[in-house]
């Protein structure tokens, strides 16, 4: 499974509801994470981490429940990088990440470690151990990093072009590949196609795995009624040529998909979809329940038997 953030969580904890979380690979985006204070934060593995650890902040989806700020408020004080706010509990991941780094471990090597810690069994994988960065050029002529983007100017510059610096040199994190090749069954979670699923597929030798896989892919489409869930999809689809809607991320993975879950609420993309010769199928794919998620996950594999 391809993954962001949130929606790769919400979507890996009903996926794993429906089979043994064991048998689940998530191959996670790397492009949101960022240095701040010297720490390493990598926003999409911890994002999953906390979800199916069980200790995720309820509302805000990210970041862990039962959470202080205390040592970000004191940072203020100096002013600088006070714009992302890092939680204590947070904190002691990205410490034990970066120290663990700097001893020269690779980010999948210590990826592996924190989420034995918390418990949890599905084998995350960093999509590289390369340095690799989102970064967002706007119309008015600033190369921002997607954090400066999305947190410091709340997604409010107007977008010019998404960048995934390192990218083309990156290679795939060891499992990554054999991961693709052996799997039963590939899903795309319904993340953001632009900004969590663009990096992993900008990996250039991620992309070819998934071209070379025998294995049926099939994604969730993360826009629902002509709206995102959340986040900023529909600000920076537009940037790739994507309309915001269901058919127009399908078209937007094109020929990479041999299978296509849309919401209940976009019934009417099945047949237009169909006609591109991808798979489609209408359910509710709105994650706020476990069940759905775990019906959506079934529907989803047996998208994939049907196409395999
Ligand atoms: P992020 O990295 O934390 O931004 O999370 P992702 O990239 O994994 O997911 C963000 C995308 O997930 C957004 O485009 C949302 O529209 C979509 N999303 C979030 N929750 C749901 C859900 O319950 N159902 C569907 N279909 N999409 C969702
Ligand atoms: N999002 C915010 O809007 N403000 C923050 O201060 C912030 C801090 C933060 C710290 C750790 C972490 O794992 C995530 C954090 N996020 C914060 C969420 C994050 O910016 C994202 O929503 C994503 O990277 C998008 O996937
Ligand atoms: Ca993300």
């Amino acid at each position: 499974m391809v993954a962001g953030g949130v929606g790769g969580a919400r979507f890996l904890r009903g996926l794993t509801a429906a089979v043994p979380a064991d048998e689940v690979v998530a191959i996670v985006n790397v492009g949101d994470d960022l240095t701040l204070h010297g720490l390493r934060i990598c926003p999409d593995l911890d994002s999953i981490t906390y979800w199916l650890g069980g200790v995720v902040h309820p509302e805000q989806q990210w970041g862990r429940a039962d959470e202080r700020s205390t040592v970000s408020e004191e940072l203020r004080r100096f002013g600088t990088e006070a714009w992302f706010t890092l939680g204590d509990r947070d904190l002691a991941t990205h410490l034990h990440r970066t120290s663990r780094l700097a001893t020269g471990a690779p980010l999948s090597v210590v990826t592996d470690e924190i989420r034995r810690a918390f418990g949890v069994e599905v084998r995350l994988l960093p999509a590289t151990d390369d340095p690799l960065e989102t970064r967002i050029r706007t119309r008015d002529g600033r190369d921002l990093h997607f954090q400066e983007y999305w947190v410091r100017e709340r997604a409010e510059p107007r977008v010019a072009e998404v960048v995934f610096a390192g990218a083309a040199a990156a290679e795939p994190a060891p499992g990554v590949v054999e991961a693709l090749l052996d799997a039963d069954a590939v899903l795309l979670a319904p993340s953001n196609p632009v900004v969590s699923v663009g990096p992993v597929l900008a990996v250039p030798a991620v992309a070819a795995a998934l071209r070379a896989t025998t294995a049926p892919v099939i994604g969730v489409s993360p826009v629902i009624g002509g709206r995102v869930v959340r986040g900023m999809a529909d600000r920076l689809l537009p940037t790739v040529g994507a309309e915001v809607s269901a058919a127009g991320v399908a078209a937007h993975y094109g020929t990479l998909l041999d299978g296509w879950v849309v919401d209940t609420r976009d019934a009417d993309a099945v047949a237009s979809v169909s006609a591109t010769g991808v798979r489609c199928v209408a359910c509710p794919t709105l994650m706020d329940d476990v069940e759905v998620a775990a019906a959506l996950a079934r529907t989803c594999l047996e998208l994939a038997e049907e196409v395999g």
